[in-house]
């Protein structure tokens, strides 16, 4: 089918930035913004639903959240603070809201002023955040959600000639703004857009289309999410042809692929998590804490998605005045001390071509290389651990990683199958780096 504004290319970017970013595997998402504030609670009453969405679950009207703006004047807000954690996580990118749902401006645009500048803070903390952030070497993203709650010509559906006159003075306002955050902070790798999903947006797959040029003519090399995107017919991610639009598949949305399959792995791909079970915003309840996800299970999902050449975004939302929860904090001290001895394994590995997948967690690989990595997320009972080789490869060595000067002496049971001891049990997640070669 002839499309204008459907996929731009059948076949992954191979380009330098591109590269850059299918290697980086782990990245920190950051939601903040005035919902930080009221944290899911509404005049004493726990919401139990994601926190930037409080708004519309406790019925606030659009005036009443606006007046937060009054509020926000973040007086614990240090974005170096937030980088040098960031960095001792083991993150390499990082994806901060600009603007989500209710229409908040977290830098001060020209276009609006319902933005950060305008508050008691009076700052800019997107341009705080991306020169903070690059000083300790993290790579910058910005997060910019389309559906706006605040702006009087957003439209969910087009029924009328007044609907469409709105949306289309709504659209050239988010272009504006787009193009205004590109000229701004011109240093930013890419975009990752949200609230595209309504029949209004759908209707305009070519805003969605000049979009993505647009900002890639002002920032050569930029990387867009599939989740801006809507071809001709109103398709989304994936044009009326079966082609994947933007640079990657932003669709995992607090799941990962499962079952494993290594299909996923024929396209670049993100997925987003969030630390508790449904709040991407900061969420003071005790509903959220319930179900906070541990290191050990984050780092499962880091591995795992590396394990099909795919990228992990976690998610962080810093409460109200500008701090990041100490409980968040120590999580992400945690998975970057193990990401200090285990590194090797997930960043720039991939999926680990012709080994099947062994069930007690996953195997990566640096594309071409004779090294794989079995990173061990589900401690067999048995205490042993067996390794099935890819037909025509032989085992030459096996070492722990935390450890590398211990010998281990891989058990051989049979042609290609393998026995490592694992010795004491041990609660952290452990990784092995096999050194294979081709059978003789
Ligand atoms: C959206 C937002 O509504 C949410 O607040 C957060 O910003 C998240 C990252 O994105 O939520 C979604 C979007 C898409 C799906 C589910 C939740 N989806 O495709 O299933």
């Amino acid at each position: 089918m002839e499309l204008n504004y459907g996929a731009s290319r059948q076949q992954p970017r191979q380009d330098a930035a591109m590269q850059r970013f299918r290697e980086h595997r782990f990245g920190q998402f950051v939601h903040w913004g005035l919902y930080a504030m009221p944290a899911g609670y509404w005049q004493g009453t726990e919401y139990r639903f994601a926190a930037e969405f409080l708004q519309k679950t406790a019925n606030i009207p659009e005036p009443e959240w606006a007046e937060l703006a009054q509020q926000f004047s973040a007086e614990a807000f240090d974005a170096d603070a937030w980088a040098a954690l960031a960095a001792r996580s083991g993150v390499k990118y990082a994806t901060f809201t600009t603007k989500h749902h209710d229409g908040f401006c977290l830098w001060p645009s020209q276009y609006t002023d319902f933005h950060s500048g305008n508050t008691p803070a009076a700052r800019d903390f997107i341009g705080e955040l991306v020169a903070a952030y690059q000083r300790h070497g993290i790579d910058v993203y910005l997060y910019y959600s389309v559906l706006d709650w605040h702006h009087p010509d957003w439209r969910y559906r087009l029924e009328s000639a007044e609907d469409q006159q709105a949306f289309k003075r709504y659209l050239d306002f988010a272009m504006n703004q787009l193009v205004e955050l590109a000229q701004r902070y011109p240093s930013v790798k890419g975009f990752w857009f949200d609230g595209t999903w309504d029949e209004s947006v759908k209707a305009n797959g070519r805003w969605t289309w000049e979009v993505e040029q647009r900002l890639k003519e002002l920032i050569p090399g930029l990387i867009v999410s599939s989740r801006l995107r809507a071809d001709d017919l109103g398709a989304r991610h994936r044009d009326s042809n079966g082609s994947l639009m933007g640079d990657y598949e932003s669709g995992y949305e607090r799941r990962l692929p499962d079952p494993w399959d290594r299909s996923v792995c024929e396209q670049d791909w993100e997925a987003c998590m969030t630390i508790p079970q449904a709040s991407w915003g900061y969420h003071a309840g005790p509903w959220a804490k319930r179900t906070r996800k541990s290191a050990a299970e984050l780092i499962d999902m880091i591995a795992h998605c590396t394990s099909l050449s795919g990228n992990f975004l976690l998610n962080f939302g810093p409460r109200g005045d500008g701090s990041i929860d100490p409980e968040d904090a120590a999580l992400a001290e945690q998975i970057g001390n193990w990401l200090a001895q285990n590194g090797a394994a997930i960043y720039g590995k991939g999926v680990a071509t012709n080994w099947s997948y062994p069930g007690w967690g996953y195997y990566t690989q640096e594309a071409d290389s004779e090294t794989v990595y079995a990173v061990v997320t589900k401690w067999p009972t048995a205490r042993r651990l067996r390794l099935q080789l890819p037909a025509g490869e032989r085992l030459l060595a096996a070492t722990l990683l935390r450890e590398p000067a211990l010998q281990l002496n891989p058990q051989e049971l049979e042609t290609s199958l393998f026995e490592l001891e694992l010795g004491n049990s041990s609660e952290e997640t452990l990784v092995f780096e096999l050194t294979t070669a081709a059978a003789e």
